[in-house]
């Protein structure tokens, strides 16, 4: 089991306060019958959403610097990208917590779920991406589909995806049997350029030192079926 960070236990802690993240029985997109579901999108208060963007801007911090002593991580980028809608706020407030707390200074990109025909026009709101590198915010990842959709937006408006950056990590395999990040990962340049906040195995930790035993044998089976081999 995997030790916790603090941000990680806040993150976890106010999750369930919120009801975002639930244990229980959830069909997910996929298909699967999940032992657990995080929703992101009821990290909707004030308190949640600084600790949320300050565990993305951290994350995103410490990838960098990994990355700049030569190990595995992020490289150098200009935007930051929230897919529509539950990416928006968090990738507008990421972008603020980096240059405030950690001098990082990146513009804020969001699309429209439906393009507008006037105006400005186009599904891009925010800072332009063409010819930019450009790192992509997402909250999870089960098989890769969200995350790979947002890929493709930020492609077609000519921005280059030099990384992802996430909340949770669900550690499953995808359709060809690989870690869905690793297969992110490859897409995007290598291994360390899709740092996470938290990953299913730091869920289990939490249920361990919390004695829920149930729950902690529903996702260890759930696991076994689905996710990556320990
Ligand atoms: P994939 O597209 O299969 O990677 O699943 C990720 C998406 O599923 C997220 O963007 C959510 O829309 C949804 N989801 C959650 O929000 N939380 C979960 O715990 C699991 C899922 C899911 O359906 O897999």
């Amino acid at each position: 089991m995997s030790a916790l960070q603090k941000y990680q236990t806040e993150l976890i802690e106010h999750g369930m306060a919120v009801g975002a993240l639930k244990f229980g029985t959830f069909t997910l997109k996929s298909g699967r019958s999940s032992p657990y579901f995080f929703n992101a999108g009821l990290l909707a208060s004030g308190p949640v959403l600084d600790t949320l963007s300050s565990a993305y801007a951290s994350t995103i911090a410490d990838a960098l610097k990994a990355a700049a002593a030569g190990s595995p991580g992020l490289p150098e980028f200009d935007v930051l990208f929230g897919p529509a809608y539950k990416g928006i706020p968090f990738a507008a407030c990421t972008a603020l917590l980096l240059h405030r707390d950690h001098k990082i200074d990146v513009g804020y990109a969001y699309d429209r779920k439906e393009a507008k025909d006037h105006g400005e026009g186009g599904v891009m709101v925010g800072a332009p991406v063409k010819g930019k590198r450009v790192l992509v915010l997402d909250d999870v990842a089960t098989a890769g589909t969200a995350i790979r959709q947002a890929m493709d937006t930020v492609r077609k408006e000519g921005g280059e995806v030099v990384g992802a950056v996430l909340m949770l990590d669900r550690e499953e395999v995808g359709k060809n049997g690989e870690h869905t990040i690793a297969e992110i990962e490859k897409l995007v340049g290598g291994q360390g350029r899709v740092p996470t906040i938290l990953k299913m195995q730091h869920l289990m930790t939490w249920l361990e030192q919390n004695g829920r035993t149930e729950e902690l044998q529903s996702m260890q089976a759930y696991r076994d079926q689905y996710g990556v081999k320990d």
